[in-house]
């Protein structure tokens, strides 16, 4: 009985540990925010968005994410379907990131990124919105 005891124990323990990291690899993706810093008419149908990415327990700013996947579509305007173009611009040392967007219309659009931070296992994902002239 003793030894059954102990066998489920460790199991037990097991599965909390799991659990656990789990539980902390979600936790760091949260950790962090995008925000919007300037949306800037570039011309027809052009806008530069900057976008600042954030940690959050410090609130210091993230340098040298790599931004893999950037969508922009109108979903905040109900046209979740109507997507845009996106070019991804030099990123600068102040934890700022630069993207190009292409909008056929204009009103409020969502910009989406997921981004490698380093020392982060998961991917940190985003979503802000910009208003396109
Ligand atoms: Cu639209």
């Amino acid at each position: 009985m003793t030894q059954f005891r102990f066998a489920a124990g460790a199991a037990l323990a097991s599965v909390v540990t799991m659990f656990l990291l789990t539980a902390s690899a979600h936790a760091a993706a949260k950790d962090y925010r995008f925000e919007v810093v300037k949306a800037q008419p570039a011309g027809k149908n052009l806008t530069d968005v900057s976008v600042k990415l954030t940690h959050n327990p410090d609130d210091k700013p993230v340098t040298g994410a790599v931004i893999f996947q950037t969508k922009v579509d109108m979903g905040p305007s109900g046209m979740g379907e109507m997507t845009g173009k996106v070019t991804p611009q030099p990123a600068d040392a102040a934890g700022l990131y630069h993207f190009r967007t292409e909008t056929g219309m204009a009103g409020t659009w969502a910009l989406t990124l997921a981004a490698k931070v380093q020392g982060e296992t998961d991917t940190v994902r985003g979503t802000v919105t910009f208003d396109a002239k």
